[in-house]
């Protein structure tokens, strides 16, 4: 049976090549200029050693499509829409990772899973925290910036979805990529997003790579981010301290060196930013206790700012 991947951008496309390579059958929907590129050329990943794929790629999610399993990998932006679209296509309950950035994804993925009429979605839609670098670079064509791994929580803190876990752990494994079982899940989920918080809102605004921020003159700027973040998340209970917090951005940052981080690529696509799940929830949770953040607060409207502006150009078809 099919693995659906739901979600054609950078990260989604290069899943499902790698799923392609290892034999799987893949459906991936995506934009209509990708999908149409797809048809036509393949799929091809571009890397030390480029390689095309045939695939069949879809616009849309037909009702009634038999999948074995799921990948919803659109950005958070359209997790809501994307779940419940899900849910109706495919109205019995399949196992589903969802790969986004940021913070709140596993609740609003399962809200509007369970709007879209499945039952106990919890049980069969678990979030992964990746860092696998992937770039845009035309309809049809991504490019695998380097090596991440793929983190899923432990199956035995999550004894309700279990099963699912160890089911993607052994698909993302036979499909290459590196797939490690951590235990206290939540806080690696929150050490993505202090990551996410200094690397991609400075990036974005000035237009740099991630490996810039090791020594450019935007560093100072991502650490007082990082600062901030780190602070958001010990008012939500997950404690880091200011050494292993630095060290996880480095490691991050040298081992995507040469990749734009994914904001910095929506911008130029003038398309939706992650900003409100990543930096965005962090100014809400801190503020939500009486805790202001006022780095983050500052690059979050710029963000916004710079996504109105380009959001609102001619888009090219
Ligand atoms: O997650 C990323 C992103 O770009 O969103 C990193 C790890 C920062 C890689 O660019």
């Amino acid at each position: 049976m099919t693995v659906v991947v739901l979600g054609g951008g950078a990260v989604g496309s290069l899943f499902a090549a790698r799923l392609v390579r290892c034999g799987r059958s893949v459906e991936l929907v995506g934009r209509a200029d990708h999908v149409a590129a797809i048809r036509a050329n393949g799929l091809t990943v571009l890397g030390p050693t480029p390689e095309t794929f045939r695939l069949r790629a879809e616009t849309e999610l037909a009702a009634g499509t038999e999948a074995e399993a799921v990948l919803l990998t659109v950005k958070t932006f359209d997790l809501e829409r994307a779940a419940t679209e899900l849910a109706r296509a495919i109205p019995r309950p399949v196992p589903t990772l969802l790969t986004q950035n940021g913070l709140g994804i596993e609740p609003t993925a399962h809200a509007a899973l369970a709007a879209g009429g499945w039952t106990a979605p919890a049980a069969w839609a678990v979030r992964a925290v990746h860092s696998v670098p992937a770039t845009w670079v035309r309809p049809g064509v991504v490019r695998a910036a380097g090596e991440g791994e793929v983190l899923l929580p432990v199956p035995e803190e999550r004894p309700e979805s279990a099963a699912v876990l160890r089911f993607f752990a052994r698909l993302l494994t036979d499909a290459g990529l590196l797939v490690r079982a951590v235990p206290r899940f939540e806080r690696e989920v929150w050490r993505k997003a202090l990551v996410n918080a200094a690397i991609n809102p400075v990036t974005a605004t000035h237009g740099v790579e991630n490996g810039r921020l090791l020594e450019g003159p935007e560093r100072a700027e991502a650490l007082a981010l990082l600062a901030e973040a780190r602070r958001a998340a010990a008012l939500a209970g997950h404690d880091f301290s200011e050494e292993e917090s630095v060290r996880d951005f480095e490691r991050v940052a040298r081992a995507t060196a040469a990749n734009r981080s994914s904001m910095l690529q929506d911008l130029e696509r003038g398309r939706p930013t992650e900003i409100e799940s990543i930096s965005g929830e962090i100014v809400r949770i801190a503020a939500a206790r009486g805790v202001d953040l006022p780095r983050t607060r500052a690059i979050v409207e710029e963000v916004r700012r710079r996504t109105r502006r380009t959001t609102s150009a001619p888009q090219p078809s």
